[in-house]
């Protein structure tokens, strides 16, 4: 039932707890539908509340409470305790001394389609607990400063539940009458409730080890559903890579004894950092050459990296509240993004974070839902696990080791686990560790926190021949976003590198600056700032915003010869890239506008010559060359323009993929033929470029729409030894009019219909398709017997690769695929309240589109949002989106 006016929590009403709890011994009896909790906490008056309160307030949800026990005696009755819909208030607890609460309690766990708290997913018990699940297992102060000492014991059946796991260590064991077993585990460690899990049923687990830099052995375990446990092997050896990274760069070492990770089929987004006990979602545990592809492993080393990091960051030292949740989440990805290029490309790896940011990330900074990396108001925290609090999270935290340089960003982590360890603590003690560590002050960097939106940079240069100066001057601004009309200057670091006209690089001596380097860190920290370079005999050209140092738009005037000489000489691998893109994007937004005034197409020769210059270099890594060779999304097209014309944006890029196939056909198709191998799918760099380059040259060949090229895309699908090869032809075959497309779907479902996780991939392809009956596959598509409403990974491979990947389709005029999109939150609603306001995002941009369209989108969330029973979840999306108005 919905609340009909859902409350809003606020950071500034923060209070400190009124209880700590010092221990917690739990009991599940297991059944699927009946399960029983029995908890005895200890607890006690927190010293440091002011509240007089002597009552205890207890969240719960959904809970068949049976019982109330204070301190052993009678079990309390009615009158000395209220139950609310998400609450359990006991009247009067000792104030003075410590004392014990019993709490019994029933729940559902095969009703739970939410997927949070204890639920069934293939026939196995498992548990999601964060943000606030935990209330949804048993009553409990569930927020993330009440950290406790967690005992748990489980009861099932043998046969139903062999295996029962939980965090920590296993203590002890044994058999009851019934056929039944019992373990009980112990976490010596004190955590937040959300980090609790447990697992139960029948799995089958790959086992290593792993030896610490103090000599300690670690028992790792990996536990899936028995058909899959010829799959683990990459998640293993991702594990092992993990932990031996996390104590080469942070000198850290993980602290128990063992290390589980279990796979499950149904989870609402890609794992867990349950400590000790991490629960995945399968996609990104489970691999094998020919059923996943070069992506997924990359996926998988990542997200194994990311949870196992979080075990100091984020487990070790949690958050205070949930506000703070980017001081887990920004500094665990940016981790993750190292340890990730470490292990690949640093270059590719970080064209890949930057594309997704910018694309995504942008976005839902220039939205209805733009938010600050530490939020300051939320109706449902689970809306607030977004790119931004993840993703520009980790770019302020990448910033920091800008300003303080890699050394002292390692001087400043080591001092914030020294100070914090056991804490739960804030945002604010993360930047004061790193400021006192290297002795700087980040006052106005603290705003990064505060602040929501993209800021915009604009650079202007000029050169003065007679004093050999170079002045750049950068202003900043960053556009009101809800509840922040005004907004402050950011303290940002811009890298500049300049070039000479022959490429080589030119000197940066910054006036009154150290001596001449290869590149400076410029410090902009006012509304505008001019910079002067001295020393220049010729006027340069500017290289700006070298690896994207800061998470900003930024516009400086380049002629498309500029773009094109960047592309061929910068040295930073990031703004060669970049250049390319600018190149590409401006001469594709012409096209958009030829197209809109009814004027004729025309590719500038310059493009195609810089591409063709890009052909036929040698490259050592390829993976970076196809990134190179990549257009921008049409995502990243539609975020350029004001008034964002879906077909334009898809005609346009189109016509310059086929000029570019049409005249560098020769040079692709050797490229093709010179890397394609008969391989099974090795995970090394050498074979993932080779790889990667091949089926970029496949993809531009394909729109050439000869029975060559048909046939050559037939080949590889038929013969391929791994899924990249196989998937790669397979969607060249299904995004262009091929032939056999229908033939090599059918034989790819029915080749792989056992597999999950490849059925989804069948399921994205169709969805994300571009051609002209889309719309009906998707819907029949909804029919078809492998879908299903309950499982998140289905629903975002048929209905999110829909609404979020396939701008074309999911924006047709007539606005079915808005009507469309919106029956399905309706019925997610009920079923997954998170999963629903999740799909919710593709209608929150209406504005940027034509007044047709924005009629139509708003009128579907206002359906939406006068759906009955609605959620929390969905209703603060969809409310917002409707609200708010940028200008
Ligand atoms: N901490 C979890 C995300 C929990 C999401 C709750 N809605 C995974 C991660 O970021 O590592
Ligand atoms: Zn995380």
């Amino acid at each position: 039932m919905r609340d009909p006016n859902p409350q809003t929590i606020y950071l500034k009403d923060y209070t400190v707890p009124e209880y700590l709890i010092h221990s917690v011994a739990l009991n599940f009896t297991l059944d699927d539908e009946n399960t029983l909790v029995s908890s005895r906490l200890t607890l006690s008056r927190n010293p440091a509340s002011q509240s007089r309160d002597t009552s205890l307030t207890l969240s719960g949800e959904n809970l068949k409470l049976m019982r109330i026990n204070l301190d052993d005696g009678n079990d309390l009755s009615k009158d000395q305790y209220l139950q609310t819909q998400d609450s359990l208030i006991i009247n009067a607890v000792p104030q003075q001394q410590r004392f014990v609460l019993s709490i019994e309690n029933a729940i559902n766990p095969k009703a739970n389609t939410a997927l949070e708290g204890l639920y069934l997913s293939n026939g196995m018990l498992c548990t999601q607990c964060e943000a606030e699940g935990f209330r949804k297992i048993t009553y409990f102060l569930d927020r993330p400063d009440v950290m406790t000492l967690f005992t748990t014991t489980l009861v099932g059946d043998k046969d139903r539940y062999p295996v029962l796991l939980s965090n920590g260590n296993k203590i002890a064991q044994g058999e009851l009458s019934d056929n039944r077993h019992w373990v009980t585990w112990e976490d010596p460690f004190n955590k937040p409730c959300y980090l609790f899990a447990l697992v139960a049923g029948q799995l089958e687990c790959i086992a290593d080890r792993f030896t610490t830099q103090s000599g300690r052995d670690i028992d790792l375990q990996i536990f899936v559903e028995k058909h899959d446990i010829d799959k683990c092997d990459h998640a293993m050896e991702s594990l092992k890579n993990a932990m031996h990274w996390d104590e080469q760069v942070y000198g850290r070492e993980y602290d128990l004894d063992l290390y589980m990770i279990v796979a499950v089929s149904h989870f609402n987004m890609g794992a867990m950092e349950n400590k000790g006990l991490n629960v995945f979602n399968t996609k990104f545990v489970l691999a094998r050459p020919d059923t996943a592809t070069d992506f997924d492993y990359e996926h998988i080393e990542a997200v194994i990296g990311h949870e196992y990091f979080h075990n100091w960051t984020g487990n070790r030292i949690t958050c205070r509240d949930w506000f703070q949740l980017s001081l887990k989440e920004g500094f665990t990805v940016f981790r993750d993004q190292e340890f990730t290029g470490d292990r690949t490309s640093k270059a590719v790896k970080r064209i890949e974070d930057v594309n997704m940011l910018r694309t995504r990330q942008f976005a839902e900074d220039a939205g209805p839902l733009a938010h600050p990396i530490r939020p300051d108001a939320y109706i449902e925290i689970n809306n607030f696990y977004t790119l931004t609090v993840y993703e520009k999270g980790a770019e302020v935290v990448r910033m920091i080791r800008t300003l303080v340089g890699a050394e002292g960003f390692r001087k400043g982590s080591d001092l914030y686990f020294e100070r914090h360890d056991g804490q739960a603590v804030t945002c604010d003690d993360f930047v004061s560790a790193m400021e006192a560590a290297n002795d700087i002050d980040l006052t106005q960097f603290r705003r990064w926190y505060a602040q929501a939106g993209t800021p915009l940079l604009t650079a202007r240069q000029h050169y003065d021949p007679s004093a050999q100066t170079l002045t750049l001057t950068i202003s900043q601004s960053c556009p009101p976003t809800p509840g922040q009309a005004v907004k402050e200057p950011l303290h940002i670091p811009v890298t500049v590198g300049l070039l000479n006209k022959d490429g080589s690089v030119a000197p940066c001596k910054l006036q009154d600056g150290d001596q001449a380097c290869d590149e400076v860190i410029l410090q902009l920290t006012q509304s505008e700032q001019a910079f002067i370079f001295e020393g220049l005999a010729e006027q340069p050209v500017v290289s700006i915003l070298r690896g994207f140092s800061a998470p900003v738009k930024l516009v400086m005037e380049r002629s498309l010869e500029e773009s094109a000489f960047l592309l061929s000489y910068d040295s930073d691998t990031f703004n060669r890239w970049e250049a390319g893109q600018q190149l590409a994007g401006q001469i594709i937004m012409g096209l958009i506008a030829d197209l809109q005034n009814g004027r004729g197409m025309h590719v500038n020769p310059i493009m195609i010559n810089a591409f063709k210059q890009v052909l036929e270099q040698p490259w050592d890594d390829l993976s970076y060359f196809s990134l190179l060779l990549n257009l921008p999304s049409e995502t990243y097209l539609a975020e350029q323009m004001q008034v964002v014309d879906v077909e334009a944006i898809h005609a346009a890029r189109e016509f310059v993929t086929l000029a570019l196939a049409e005249q560098l056909q020769t040079q692709l198709q050797a490229l093709y033929l010179n890397n394609h191998r008969d391989e099974s799918g090795k995970f090394d760099a050498g074979a993932i470029g080779r790889r990667r380059i091949k089926n970029t040259c496949l993809s531009y060949l394909s729109k050439l729409e000869n029975k060559d090229i048909h046939h050559l895309s037939q080949q590889q699908f038929n013969t391929a030894k791994n899924m990249t090869d196989q998937m790669a032809a397979l969607t060249v075959i299904v995004n262009n009019p091929h032939p056999a497309k229908q033939q090599c779907l059918d034989s790819f479902y029915r080749q792989w219909q056992a597999e999950a996780l490849v059925i989804d991939k069948w399921f994205t392809l169709q969805a994300s398709n571009s051609m002209p009956d889309t719309f009906a596959t998707v819907q029949a598509l909804m029919q078809h017997p492998a879908f299903d409403l309950k499982n998140p990974n289905r629903v975002r491979s048929l209905i999110g690769a829909f609404s979020q990947s396939n701008p074309l389709h999911f924006h047709a005029s007539n606005g079915q695929g808005y009507q469309f999109l919106t029956d399905q939150i309706i019925a997610l609603n009920t079923l997954n309240p998170q999963i629903a306001s999740r799909m919710v995002g593709a209608l929150t941009a209406w504005r940027r589109y034509d007044e047709g369209r924005q009629a139509l989108m708003k009128a579907q969330l206002e359906r939406i949002i006068t759906t009955e029973a609605i959620s929390k979840d969905v209703y603060e999306v969809a409310s917002k989106s409707l609200i708010y108005k940028a200008d």
